[in-house]
């Protein structure tokens, strides 16, 4: 996969592991914030360097380091997010010098080496640099690599806003560089950014809001999870502590470890609450980002608690394959996509370590053989675009092989597997390896010590010291199987749960005057009770009515708090009922030669027509319908009888057209966008509406394709001529079925049969044939692969 990237996509940032191309910024569609990580700078190559040292890849790194060196630019007139290029690329520079100068050491690989990518570093640091200059100290998000921030060539530097991560996630890596150059600045910047986000916290409740003015440093989003927008501050705190032993980022670490435990924590879940109001949850769901969470609590010591919210993702995970971008207390899929995030392999990997539980082991497998079956593509991996369908996005972020690949080989390798003692680094939020001795050298900002500032906390047994689990816990896998165990069917048991957390989150006891499934507009008492709250009713010119709530409208206190949690309880509802009206995504899966299932495009369901939830797949070849808009009768009924139809959208409505190739004799039928370029990577799901009028007569499944998607089936038959799909709610099983391999062994002649891992189909479109890949191990235990035509 790193040669992948090499062949298809470099120097570009990413792979596009679909079209077995390069994403460069500026050629594709843009993605929105996405696109800040790429910043003309091969952040892949950067992203994944130590990866190749961790695995024991030295040539390879070596190779990649002077590629690095050769052909990296940080000059680009491009804007960038400031917190992704300083945990990818500065990180990425920094785990790549931290492993050089190791390998140098040791005299046999990149004795050349001399500091060349630390001076590279240093160069980007500075450039990083006119992002703080604010009167909080806390950096602006986004920066231009050549211009810098507000001048009029940066077309940056009027946000007003960042991400709590976003600054809190920078000491680490600034620290480094400052001991690794003895250039101070850094570290100071860094640490001065962490003391204003120290000092605004929530005072009552040692919370963070999601996001901060940089100017005044009020709270924009004042709620407040261990997930997106937070997660890595609290995690630079805790490892701040251990690479640089200041006692006051523990300190910090733990008055806000306290806050988590008491508010957000609710094992096994962990929910966002408001700032200000603590017992009170923000949301009904969870992020997939908190799944770094129990790895942190793994490094805090408190092990009881990761392994139970690991055990509850690892059951969302078995549900849906991959562990939803979002996902609801009831465990429902919230938001489908999958970008292949690593925090779940993190957790996993130091959940193995802390307790030697076997059982980690095989959850790494269950990783490892998903992404296998469902996301491995021609190129490389691609993310999923929704875990529900199976389909595919053409997107393979840096961090799958700056961390995923990094995790999983660690959870499997051997001590003597890795060529250096990783017990010797600290791994940042992007898995890049920071020496443990850089806590002693250029130590010139003072630490500070304990002041009365921070609160007593009763955490007696963690307060100091890096917890030995292997004395806590010497290696029985027992305890962590204990704790597994009542929560076995956590998931599955689960009931559809609707707005239970709302809910719930009317802690105090007292009985909600009011709640919003019962709430009528036309009941007085029950407006009565509304103004009470502060809630006002406008009347709109449509016929619905909108609610507003005025905390200071109310009567008490109280009532405003009544107030908001029917207005968050209303929401809930409001948002649950748009959803049920709507239908999920379908997939068109293209199963002939040279395919063979690996493609799955993300369809839109039709709201007439066959149900593809509720019957078996349709599978067929694909014929364009002439007419090719399909609005009146076909006149090559021949071609598309038994056949899915082709149609383009326009010019009539859906079920116009889903009759016309009916009579003609098609068995199914997809619509393709006739807007140029439009694709479901950038759209919301399209669904395709009836006419108003009856459609019971309409038999067969329809489904929509964004033009981007539609033409990748154009270009197949185009190419292949005999095309066929499957059209289902969910992509089916693809791979090799039927052919059995044996392999003999060289010395003792020993056979054995294959494994479905064994054999693999590849298509490259270079070569234009389907390659038959067939994987096994030497003696050394290493994978090879061939292929052949
Ligand atoms: C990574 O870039 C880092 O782990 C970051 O802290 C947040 N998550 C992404 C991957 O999901």
């Amino acid at each position: 996969h790193f040669r992948a990237v090499y062949e298809h996509a470099y120097p570009a940032d990413e792979l596009m592991p679909l079209t077995c191309r390069g994403r460069v910024r500026g050629q594709e569609p843009s993605r929105g914030d996405v696109d800040d990580a790429l910043g003309k700078f091969s952040l892949t190559l950067i992203d994944s360097l130590d990866t190749l040292v961790v695995l024991n890849k030295t040539k390879e790194f070596e190779d990649a380091v002077r590629k690095v060196l050769r052909d990296v630019n940080l000059d680009n007139d491009v804007v960038v997010s400031v917190f992704e290029t300083n945990i990818r690329v500065l990180g990425g520079l920094l785990g790549g010098h931290s492993l050089a100068i190791m390998l140098k050491e040791k005299g046999e690989y990149m004795q050349w080496y001399n500091d060349e990518l630390l001076q590279m570093a240093k160069q980007l640091g500075y450039k990083l640099l006119p992002a703080f200059n604010t009167t909080s100290g806390l950096p602006y998000p986004r920066i231009n690599l050549k211009f810098g921030i507000r001048k009029p060539e940066a077309r940056t530097g009027t946000e007003t806003d960042t991400c709590t991560a976003c600054a809190g996630t920078l000491i680490l890596e600034f620290a480094a560089l400052s001991r690794f150059t003895g250039a101070t600045i850094f570290e100071e910047y860094a640490r001065k950014a962490l003391d204003f986000l120290w000092e605004k916290r929530q005072r009552s409740s040692n919370l963070v809001g999601v996001t901060i003015n940089i100017h005044t440093g009020d709270w924009v989003r004042k709620d407040s999870g261990v997930g997106a927008g937070i997660d890595s501050y609290y995690e630079y705190l805790l490892k701040a502590y251990v690479l640089l032993g200041d006692d006051s980022f523990l300190e910090r670490f733990n008055t806000h470890y306290d806050a988590i435990m008491r508010y957000i924590s609710q094992p096994p879940l962990l929910l966002d609450v408001h700032i200000h109001k603590p017992m009170l949850n923000a949301r009904t769901w969870m992020d997939a980002l908190l799944a770094f969470f129990p790895g942190l609590q793994v490094l805090k010591g408190d092990i009881r608690p990761a392994i139970e919210t690991h055990e509850m993702l690892y059951q969302v995970i078995k549900k849906h394959n991959f562990l939803p971008e979002a996902f609801t207390t009831d465990f429902r899929v919230h938001w489908a996509q999958h970008p292949l995030r690593p925090e779940f392999a993190e957790s996993t990997y130091f959940l193995y370590k802390a307790t030697g539980d076997p059982y980690y082991l095989e959850v790494g497998k269950t990783l490892i053989e998903n992404l296998n079956k469902y996301a491995r593509v021609p190129c490389g991996f691609a993310a999923m675009k929704d875990v529900r369908t199976g389909s595919h996005e053409d997107r393979m972020d840096s961090f799958f092989l700056a961390e995923m690949f990094k995790y999983l080989y660690l959870l499997f390798a051997d001590k003597e597997d890795i060529i250096f003692d990783i017990e010797d680094y600290i791994f940042t939020t992007e898995a890049h390896l920071l020496p443990l001795w850089l806590s002693t050298t250029n130590q010139s900002i003072s630490k500070k010590n304990t002041t009365s500032e921070y609160t007593e906390l009763d955490d007696s047994n963690f307060d100091w010291t890096c917890p030995n689990t292997q004395i806590l816990f010497p290696n029985d896998p027992l305890y962590a199987q204990s704790i597994r165990e009542p929560l076995k069917n956590v998931v599955d048991k689960s009931c559809p749960r609707g707005i239970i957390r709302v809910e719930e989150s009317f802690r105090s006891g007292a009985k909600p005057p009011l709640r919003a499934r019962d709430f009528m507009a036309t009941n007085p008492e029950h407006l009565e009770i509304l103004k009470k709250m502060g809630v006002s009713l406008i009347h709109l010119k449509d016929g619905r009515v909108q609610l507003v709530q005025h905390a200071i409208q109310a009567a008490s206190s109280i009532d405003a708090e009544d107030g908001l949690r029917f207005m968050q309880e209303m929401i809930e509802l409001s948002s649950q009922q748009q959803k049920e009206q709507q239908l999920p995504p379908r997939a068109v899966q293209i199963v002939s030669h040279p395919f063979f299932g690996r493609v799955v495009l993300t369809a839109g369901p039709a709201q007439f027509g066959l149900d593809l939830s509720k019957h078996k797949e349709t599978r067929g070849f694909v014929a364009s319908s002439k007419p090719y808009n399909g609005c009146s009768e076909l006149t090559n009924p021949e071609a598309v009888m038994g056949k899915i139809a082709l149609i383009q959208r326009g010019q009539c409505m859906f079920a116009e057209k889903a009759r016309n190739i009916q009579n003609a004799g098609a068995i199914g039928g997809i619509v393709i966008d006739d807007n140029e370029g439009s694709s479901s990577d950038t759209a919301p799901l399209f669904q395709m509406a009836g006419d108003g009028k009856d459609t019971d007569d309409i038999k067969i499944p329809m489904l929509f394709l964004f033009s981007k998607e539609g033409s990748i089936i154009l270009d197949a038959i185009r190419e292949y001529e005999e095309v066929e799909v499957l059209l289902s709610d969910k992509a089916k099983d693809r791979g090799l079925t039927g052919i059995l391999l044996y392999f003999t062994s060289w010395d003792s002649g020993e056979m054995r049969e294959s494994e479905p891992s064994d054999i693999d189909y590849y298509y490259h479109p270079a070569y234009g044939r389907p390659h038959l890949l067939i994987y096994w191990r030497s003696l050394e235990g290493e994978l090879s692969f061939s292929h052949y035509l």
